[in-house]
C-alpha cells in the first residue's frame, strides 16, 4: 500500500546527519501524521537515546519505531461461530465516517464466506440514510429491516433481532445515526439502543464496533473517547486508509484506549476492505518496506 506519510519517515531516516533540525522534522512529521504529542515525544526520546549510543541504518531506525508503537495497536477476529444465536454488530460513529458503506462491505464480507447477514436500519433520524441501507441490501441480496424515518431505532434493532432469531440468520449489521438534534440525544439514544440489545442476546453474540475515518486526525480521538465513555466499544473499524490518509490516529486510540481494529476500509467498493493486520499498518505508517 503507497502512503506519502511513510514515505516522508522513511525518507527522513535515510539521513547522514541526525541533529537537531533532524529531530525538529521527525517531530513535525509525527504531529502531521496524527501521532499526538505525548507518542511524538516519546519516538523522538527514544530515537535520540538510540544515536547516542549506535549507529543504526535505515531500516535499523524504523524497526525501532515499529517496535515502539506495536504495543499500543492490536487487532480483533471478528469471525463468527456457526450457531444459531444471531450476532449483532452495532456500528457507530459521527456522519460522514463510513458507517454504512462499512455495514455493506462488512455484510459483503461475511456473505462471501457463506454468512447469512440482515441489515438493520436504525438510522432513523435521516430518511436518505434508510433509503442508502436499503439500495445496499438490494445489491448484496440480503434482508433488511427498516421502519419509517424518525421512527424509534431501538424498535427498529428489536425487531431485527427477533426476526433473524427467528430466520436463523446469522449476522445482523446495525447502522446507527450519527448526529441527532443535539450530541447528548444521540448519546442518550445509543445508550438505550445499547440496553435493548444487551436485554436479548448474550454478550459474546454483541459487539460495539466505532468506525473512524482515517483522516480525521485529532478529532477521531476524541470520537473515539466519547463513544467508548457512552457504550463501551469492543472495535473499531479504520476507513478511507487509502490515498493520502495518516492513519496515526488510531495509535494515540489504541495507547489511550485499548480498542483493537478488526477491519480497514481502503475504497468505496463492496470489496474494498480487509481484516485489520497490525504489521502491515505499521509497516506502511512509517514507511518500512
Ligand atoms: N475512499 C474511501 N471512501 C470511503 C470509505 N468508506 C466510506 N467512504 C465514503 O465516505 C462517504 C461517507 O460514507 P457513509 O457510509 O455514507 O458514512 P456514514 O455517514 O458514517 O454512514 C461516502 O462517500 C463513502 O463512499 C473508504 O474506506 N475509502
Ligand atoms: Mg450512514
Amino acid at each position: 500500500m503507497k502512503n506519502f506519510f511513510g514515505k516522508r519517515i522513511a525518507s527522513l531516516f535515510s539521513r547522514n546527519v541526525m541533529d537537531e533540525s533532524f529531530f525538529e522534522e521527525l517531530e513535525d512529521t509525527l504531529i502531521e501524521g496524527d501521532l499526538g504529542t505525548q507518542i511524538t515525544f516519546d519516538l523522538s526520546e527514544h530515537i535520540r537515546r538510540i544515536v547516542k549510543k549506535q549507529r543504526l541504518d535505515q531500516s535499523g531506525m524504523l524497526l525501532e519505531m515499529k517496535a515502539l508503537l506495536e504495543p499500543y495497536v492490536s487487532t480483533i477476529d471478528l469471525s463468527i461461530p456457526k450457531q444459531d444465536t444471531p450476532m449483532i454488530f452495532l456500528v457507530l460513529g459521527v456522519n460522514g465516517v463510513g458507517k454504512t458503506t462499512s455495514i455493506a462491505k462488512m455484510s459483503h464480507w461475511y456473505q462471501k464466506q457463506g454468512y447469512t447477514t440482515v441489515l438493520s436500519a436504525a438510522d432513523t433520524f435521516r430518511a436518505a440514510a434508510i433509503d442508502q441501507l436499503s439500495l445496499h441490501a438490494q445489491r448484496l441480496g440480503t434482508r433488511i429491516v427498516k421502519q419509517s424515518p424518525g421512527s424509534d431505532p431501538g424498535a427498529v434493532i428489536f425487531d431485527s433481532i427477533d426476526s433473524a432469531i427467528a430466520r436463523k440468520e446469522q449476522l445482523i449489521l446495525a447502522d446507527t445515526a450519527g448526529r441527532m438534534h443535539t450530541k447528548e440525544h444521540l448519546l442518550r439514544e445509543l445508550q438505550k439502543i445499547d440496553k435493548i440489545v444487551a436485554a436479548k442476546l448474550p454478550g459474546a453474540n454483541y459487539k460495539k464496533i466505532l468506525v473512524i475515518d482515517a483522516t480525521t486526525g485529532q478529532n477521531g480521538v476524541r470520537q473515539a473517547e466519547l463513544f467508548h465513555e457512552t457504550v463501551g466499544l469492543d472495535a473499531i473499524v479504520l476507513t478511507k486508509y487509502d490515498s493520502a490518509s495518516k492513519g496515526g490516529s488510531i495509535i494515540q486510540i489504541g495507547k489511550n484506549l485499548h480498542i483493537p481494529i478488526a477491519f480497514v476500509g481502503v475504497g468505496e467498493g463492496y470489496d474494498d476492505i480487509m481484516p485489520f493486520d497490525r504489521d502491515t499498518f505499521l509497516n506502511t505508517l512509517i514507511g518500512l518496506e
